[in-house]
């Protein structure tokens, strides 16, 4: 059904690239599994308020920065950590497709978030947890799992 769906070659592929929307606590399982959650000294729950107010857990998520663009649940900008072939001067330091920061699979977003909180400004690179996270009471990110 999903076939007659489609418009075009390239919203069949999009629609076939799986994006989900995760639960907190999927995300509080996954972080603990992968070692995020006291990453670099940040608690489970500061990863989850980082992605609740990056993606809402949406791993489809993109924002349009003007020169470059931001990439699913964590997301992650092509200026500086991934490669989505139309931003110049990208470093692309997480050596990854942002293509593949939009499905499903989160493992490799995880180990890029990982590679972005090593760097000097740590888990501050990401605005929205400095606007909505830092200093806060963070409990009701992991409440219940
Ligand atoms: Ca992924």
């Amino acid at each position: 059904m999903k076939v007659f769906l489609c418009l075009g070659f390239l919203l069949c592929l999009y629609l076939s690239s799986e994006a989900k929307v995760y639960s907190k606590c999927e995300l509080y399982r996954i972080f603990q599994q992968t070692g995020l959650a006291e990453y670099h000294g940040y608690s489970a729950a500061n990863w989850i308020c980082l992605a609740f107010y990056e993606s809402s857990y949406n791993t489809a998520a993109v924002n349009n920065n003007g020169p470059s663009r931001d990439y699913g649940i964590f997301q992650i900008n092509s200026k500086w950590w991934c490669n989505d072939g139309k931003t110049r001067g990208a470093v692309n330091a997480c050596h990854i497709s942002c293509q593949s920061l939009l499905n499903d699979n989160i493992y490799d977003d995880i180990e890029c978030a990982k590679r972005v909180v090593r760097d000097p400004q740590g888990i501050s690179a990401w605005v929205a947890w400095k606007n909505h996270c830092r200093g806060q009471d963070l409990s009701r990110f992991t409440s219940g799992c």
